[in-house]
């Protein structure tokens, strides 16, 4: 896609200004472009990608305003292996990232960057994580030359001249720069409908609050705000500041009496998150709303309790296996303004991905393939992506977007796992329930696996591969929490959806059911709950997780709720080996919860 006219700043932040002044001098792009984030200026964007080639309009009577996109083969997911954090000390990347010398790495980009936005258009991006004005929020500035990384950062983000005016004069802005890597060096050279280059780099300079990408146009390598801006960065700052951001969904549920109560939750990916974020219960007169299904930053409010926004405001899907049983209010959501990444094209326009429901007879797949049924191939790529406005979600909470954020009552942990852990614990204190989302793990399914189907992944609280510092030092962290929130920290629960019988069959039915989990976890914040303390944590005690109307095979709920001390036992060293990784960072308080939980399995 060529260049697009020019349109000047409105802004006279020296610092804002310098930043794109350099970017740029190095990029050297035919023209400049600051994002205003009108709806107006979305719709420009769309028409010059359908206009490049890039995007597709679907069938408006099908998707209304809503594309498909359908990228570089070798361009389709984040890139773990490139992901870099450049802090000054190795240390302080810690042993969970890849680091590099800050100095190097700017080094090396500065030679990729030069010249690499020619015959393009840079785009500058003032977006707002989080509601404008919120004490929660925060402002990044992103220079781009993708219109698609623009488009969607419009959808996920709040973007422009409004975030300007919020920004004032401050020079408190992460400093975001990206391109795909594919100048136009000569007027002759042609571009291609998904320019990025074989060469990839994510990095974050966590000190200097920057991120500098390049070589992708892809989802969380592109668009900055997401995982680079609102966890690798944030956590830093987070730390620094003394608030949390995390890789967790919000949930809003109310109770037949009409209490709310909010919860978020910590999950590995590929276990149903987007899907628990807009779960439907099953269980009469109780209801759930989303405030968020990805990320969560939590700040200390005036009554001492932790207080979470959302900050995103899009929602950047995995589309593949999202149906109308499996998650009714996404699929509610897809309807119209959607931007759809590697999902299949069916023969009236509309869009298919694996598991959506009725195949159809024929469909172009991801690749721009004819497929069929019978082609033995998925027609969507396993990435396959929506990206979603949240307010055209049927559940969204009406506090969304409330600037104070809401308090946090419970923090839900949990993976995918076939043995050991039950349905549901709750944690017998904030640092048990620290030990338990530092242990995380998720056994590693048939499709990603490989050979080791069943071997375990650790995911301390799924920030892997988000964390942007010693993931030591983030242990420590949330031991600092809840030593200054005390007891007014939310109560931290660890849940199982994927317990298996010896046969191999799921014992619990997930999904809409799992709100019979929530209900439980409710009414132990409320205090009505019966539990039993065992040597893992506080289990339902007998009838008190509600299973009316429930079809489960008989013994299954005994399995599901059994305190497996064998199994935990035998998980020992495996878990000590985990703390081994962080060596003197691990905090004596999680050594000590180890300990401790070794001698109550006896
Ligand atoms: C995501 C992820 O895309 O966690 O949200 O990978
Ligand atoms: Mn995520």
């Amino acid at each position: 896609m060529n260049a697009m006219p020019p349109v000047d700043a409105k802004t006279s932040n020296p610092a804002v200004l310098a930043f794109v002044e350099e970017a740029k001098a190095l990029f050297k792009p035919d023209n400049v472009r600051w994002c205003n984030g009108t709806k107006w200026e979305y719709q420009e964007m769309l028409k010059a990608l359908v206009d490049g080639g890039t995007a597709q309009w679907l069938n408006p009577a099908k998707r209304p305003n809503s594309v498909i996109v359908r990228s570089d083969p070798a361009d389709v997911a984040r890139v773990e292996d490139q992901t870099f954090i450049c802090s000054r000390s190795k240390d302080d990347a810690g042993p969970t990232n890849n680091w590099a010398d800050p100095n190097e790495m700017k080094a090396t980009l500065s030679k990729l960057y030069d010249g690499a936005m020619v015959g393009r258009t840079m785009y500058v991006v003032p977006y707002s994580m989080g509601p404008i004005g919120s004490p929660i929020a925060g402002i990044g500035v992103m220079v781009t030359d993708s219109a698609y990384a623009v488009a969607n950062m419009h959808i996920m983000t709040r973007v422009g001249d409004k975030v300007l005016a919020a920004l004032g004069q401050s020079s408190d802005f992460v400093r975001g720069r990206h391109t795909v890597g594919y100048p136009l060096s000569t007027p002759a050279t042609a571009d291609v409908p998904w320019p990025c280059n074989k060469t990839k780099y994510i990095t974050h300079f966590p000190e200097t609050r920057e991120i500098w990408s390049y070589g992708s146009g892809y989802g969380g390598n592109a668009l900055l705000g997401k995982k680079c801006h609102a966890l690798r960065i944030a956590s830093v700052k987070a730390r620094d500041e003394g608030w949390m951001a995390e890789h967790m969904l919000i949930l809003k549920l109310t109770n037949p009496e009409g209490r709310s109560k909010f919860v978020a939750a910590a999950f590995p990916s590929a276990c149903g998150k987007t899907n628990l974020a807009m779960l439907v219960p099953t269980i009469p007169g109780w209801k759930a709303e989303t405030v968020g299904d990805d990320i969560c930053w939590m700040k200390f409010g005036a009554d001492g309790r932790l207080y979470a926004i959302n900050p995103e405001t899009g929602f950047f899907g995995v589309a593949p296996g999202t149906s109308n049983d499996s998650n009714l209010n996404a699929m509610k959501t897809l309807t119209a303004n959607i931007i759809y990444s590697n999902v299949a094209l069916t023969d009236d326009g509309d869009v298919y991905w694996e598991q959506m429901g009725e195949q159809p007879a024929h469909a172009i797949d991801w690749m721009r393939r004819s497929w069929t049924p019978a082609s033995g191939r998925p027609s969507a790529h396993p990435n396959a992506r929506f990206t979603a406005p949240a307010a055209q979600c049927p559940v969204i909470a009406k506090e969304w977007e409330d600037p104070a954020g809401v308090p946090i009552d419970a923090i839900l942990f949990g993976g995918r796992r076939a043995s050991v852990v039950p349905l549901v614990s709750e944690a017998l204190s904030w640092r048990h329930g620290t030990f338990l989302g530092s242990i995380m793990a998720s056994e590693k399914t048939a499709a990603a696996a490989g050979g080791g189907v069943g071997e375990l992944r650790r995911d301390p609280m799924a920030m892997l591969p988000f964390c942007g510092y010693n993931m030591g030092d983030y242990f420590q962290h949330w031991i600092k929490m809840g030593e200054k929130g005390g007891s007014k920290m939310p109560k931290v629960f660890y849940v199982n959806w994927f317990r298996k019988s010896p046969e191999g069959k799921f014992l619990w039915p997930g999904y809409a059911e799992n709100s019979r989990v929530l209900k439980w976890i409710f009414e132990r914040c409320d205090g009505t709950a019966q539990a039993v303390d065992t040597p893992i944590g506080k289990l339902p005690a007998d009838g008190a997780l509600d299973i009316n109307g429930l079809n489960v095979a008989p013994g299954a709920m005994g399995e599901l709720l059994k305190v497996d001390i064998a199994g935990w036992k035998s998980e020992l060293p495996s878990i000590r080996e985990h703390f081994a990784t962080f060596g003197a960072k691990l905090p004596s308080a999680l050594s000590q919860e180890l300990a401790d939980l070794e001698q109550r399995l006896g």
